[in-house]
C-alpha cells in the first residue's frame, strides 16, 4: 500500500511530531502531566490521523521504530518545560513482541536524561484479551527503572478484570465513552463508581478521559474523580505551545 511505503520515509523526512495533553487535576483544574501523541504530516497527503498509520505501523513491525522515536521526542521535549510535569507515552503491544522495549526506554531516559520516576507509558487494555502475551516481566524490568504504567482506553477491551491485580498498573484511564452519558444515565454513574471502588482497592489511581464539559467534570468531581483529561482542559498541543499554557497557568 502506498501509504504504508510513505510511512517508512516520515522519520528522515522529518514529518512526525508529537503534541501534549494535559492531564489535570479535577479539585483544581492544574496540569500535573501530559500525554504525548504521534502526529503524521505527509508532504503532500497532510495529516495522517495516528488512528490510520499506527495499526498499519503494527502490523509491517514498524510501530517499533516509530515508538522509540515517540519516545526519544517525548522525553527531550519535556525536559524544555519550565515546570516538570508527568510524561504519558502510549506503547503498542508490538513494541514488546517484536522490539525491546525494555532496551529503547532505558537508552531513551539515559540518551535525554528524563527523571524516570515521572515517566508513565499507556498500555491498551484490549492488549489483555490476548493471555498469551507475556508482559509482565518486561513491565517489571521497566519498573525497576522507576517507570509506571496506566491501562489505557478501560473498558472498551471487554476482557476480565482477573488479568488486573497481576500486572503493575499504577493508573487507570477510564475510556471517554463513559463520559459522554455519566451525566445522563444512573447507570453509568454506577459504573465510575465501580471502577473507582475497584482502582482504590489495588491502589490504584483513576484518569477519567473524553472531557469536553464543566457539567461533566463537576459531576465526575462529585462522585470522587480526582483526575480528568479531556477538550474541556486543553487539546493536544504542539511543545511550545504546551508551554505557554504552562506559564499563562502560573
Ligand atoms: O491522537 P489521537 O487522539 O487521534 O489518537 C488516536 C489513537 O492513536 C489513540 O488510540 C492513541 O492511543 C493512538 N496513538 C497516538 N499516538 C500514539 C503513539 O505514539 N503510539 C501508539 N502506540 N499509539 C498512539
Ligand atoms: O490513547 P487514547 O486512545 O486514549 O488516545 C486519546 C485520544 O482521545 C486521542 O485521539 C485524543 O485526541 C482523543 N481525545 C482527547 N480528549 C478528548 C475529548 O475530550 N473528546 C474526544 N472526543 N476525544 C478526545
Ligand atoms: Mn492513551
Ligand atoms: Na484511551
Amino acid at each position: 500500500r502506498q501509504l504504508e511505503t510513505e510511512l517508512f520515509k516520515a522519520i528522515v523526512r522529518d514529518e512526525l511530531h508529537m503534541v501534549y495533553q494535559p492531564l489535570t487535576n479535577l479539585a483544581d483544574r492544574s496540569i500535573f502531566g501530559v500525554e504525548a501523541l504521534l502526529r503524521w504530516d505527509h508532504r503532500e497527503l497532510g495529516p495522517i490521523s495516528p488512528a490510520e498509520f499506527v495499526p498499519i505501523a503494527e502490523e509491517n513491525g514498524y510501530i517499533v521504530e516509530l515508538g522509540a522515536w515517540a519516545l526519544n521526542r517525548g522525553m527531550k521535549e519535556a525536559l524544555t518545560w519550565s515546570s516538570h510535569l508527568r510524561l504519558s507515552i502510549n506503547v503498542s503491544a508490538i513494541q514488546f513482541s517484536r522490539g525491546n522495549l525494555v532496551a529503547t526506554v532505558g537508552e531513551a531516559l539515559q540518551r535525554t536524561g528524563f527523571p524516570s520516576d515521572l515517566l508513565d507509558l499507556e498500555i491498551t487494555e484490549s492488549l489483555f484479551i490476548d493471555e498469551t502475551l507475556d508482559l509482565k516481566f518486561a513491565m517489571e524490568e521497566m519498573r525497576a527503572f522507576g517507570c509506571s504504567f496506566s491501562l489505557d482506553d478501560f473498558g472498551t477491551g471487554y476482557s476480565s478484570l482477573g488479568y488486573l491485580p497481576k500486572y503493575p498498573f499504577s493508573k487507570i484511564k477510564l475510556d471517554k465513552t463513559f463520559v459522554r452519558q455519566s451525566i445522563a444515565s444512573k447507570q453509568d454513574i454506577s459504573v465510575i463508581e465501580a471502577v473507582l471502588h475497584m482502582a482504590r482497592g489495588y491502589g490504584m489511581s483513576v484518569i477519567v478521559e473524553g472531557i469536553e464539559t464543566g457539567e461533566q467534570a463537576e459531576r465526575l468531581r462529585e462522585l470522587g474523580c480526582k483526575y480528568g483529561q479531556g477538550y474541556l482542559f486543553g487539546r493536544p498541543m504542539s511543545s511550545a505551545n504546551l508551554q505557554s499554557t504552562l506559564l499563562n497557568a502560573a
